[in-house]
């Protein structure tokens, strides 16, 4: 690890007063989280992601779509943050002002104690009516509900649609409001932390850019390989996050 660009991230962190930090499915490699694509094992490795992840895939074959959520939630169920998302939080103790954006639905931001999170694609722990018949999201507690699991999701009961996972699919908007304020966050900040992310889904992806065009903010990319930010941020560091963002946070406790 390059500890002249730890320490330069170090300083930039320490003079930001609009921090952002963006993450993808990297930042949760380290607790053991398939990523998106690495979830296709068993029965789902002649799926690919982007057709299963999409209202049409679950409009066709219900079950499917349902078996391979619950499939990703019990392998979520299992890990706990690890020493980069805990770094994360341990931010907000540090600097006046983060919100992390997430791509990813695994909650672990949340659980490693972040408070500002803004999920971007939802939360794979919750689920909603298909319909969103009491209005959107109408989410349902599946905990309470009975019903056959060999045929496939519960149906709501208050209207009978399928229930789904509250997450957002290829092709679906983003929840209007989470979008709106990561879009103005992302236009406000003066530095941005982008971690684990390939940076290949929109509208995810067009942050780091709002950032850099709207304010000038310092990009900061966080990853062991490159990804399409990467071109575009000031500092690239390229390792595991969960050794990267602990190592930046002891750098800017001893500056
Ligand atoms: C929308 C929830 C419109 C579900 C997800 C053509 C061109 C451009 C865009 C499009 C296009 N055609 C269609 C689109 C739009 C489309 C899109 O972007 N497609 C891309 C793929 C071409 N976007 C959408 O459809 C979005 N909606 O646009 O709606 C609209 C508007 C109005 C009205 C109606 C419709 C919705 C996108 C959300 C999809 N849902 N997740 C679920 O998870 O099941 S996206 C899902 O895949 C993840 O959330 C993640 O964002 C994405 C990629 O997943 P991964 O590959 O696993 O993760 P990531 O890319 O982050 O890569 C992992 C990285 O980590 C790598 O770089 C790796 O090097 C790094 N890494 C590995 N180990 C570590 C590490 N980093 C740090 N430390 C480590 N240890
Ligand atoms: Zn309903």
């Amino acid at each position: 690890m390059d500890l002249a660009k730890i320490r330069e991230a170090a300083d930039r962190l320490l003079k930001s007063q609009a921090l952002v930090v963006l993450t993808g499915a990297g930042v949760s490699k380290e607790s053991g989280v398939p990523t998106f694509r690495d979830a296709l094992d068993g029965l789902w490795t002649q799926y690919d992601p982007q057709q299963l992840a999409t209202p049409e895939a679950f409009e066709a074959d219900p079950k499917l779509v349902w078996d391979w959520y619950e499939h990703r939630r019990e392998l979520v169920s299992k890990v706990k943050p690890n020493t980069g998302h805990y770094a994360i939080a341990q931010l907000e103790d540090m600097l006046p002002h983060i919100t992390v954006i997430t791509q990813n639905i695994d909650g672990l931001h949340q659980a490693a104690g972040s408070t500002d999170v803004i999920a971007l694609h939802g939360n794979i722990h919750h689920h909603k009516c298909s319909a969103d018949c009491q209005g959107e999201p109408t989410l349902i507690e599946v905990s309470k509900l009975e019903w056959d699991h060999a045929g496939g999701p519960p149906p709501c009961p208050y209207c009978g649609a399928w229930v789904r996972p509250d997450v957002v699919w290829f092709n679906e908007r983003l929840p209007v409001e989470a979008l709106e304020r990561a879009n103005k966050l992302s236009s406000q900040a003066d530095v941005m932390l982008v971690v684990g992310t390939a940076g290949a889904v929109q509208p995810a992806a067009s942050m780091p850019y709002r950032a850099k065009r709207y304010n000038g903010a310092f990009l900061i990319d966080i990853n062991p390989d490159e990804d399409t930010i990467t071109p575009i941020a000031d500092l690239y560091i390229d390792g595991p996050s969960g050794e990267v963002l602990p190592a930046i946070i002891d750098a800017m406790r001893s500056r």
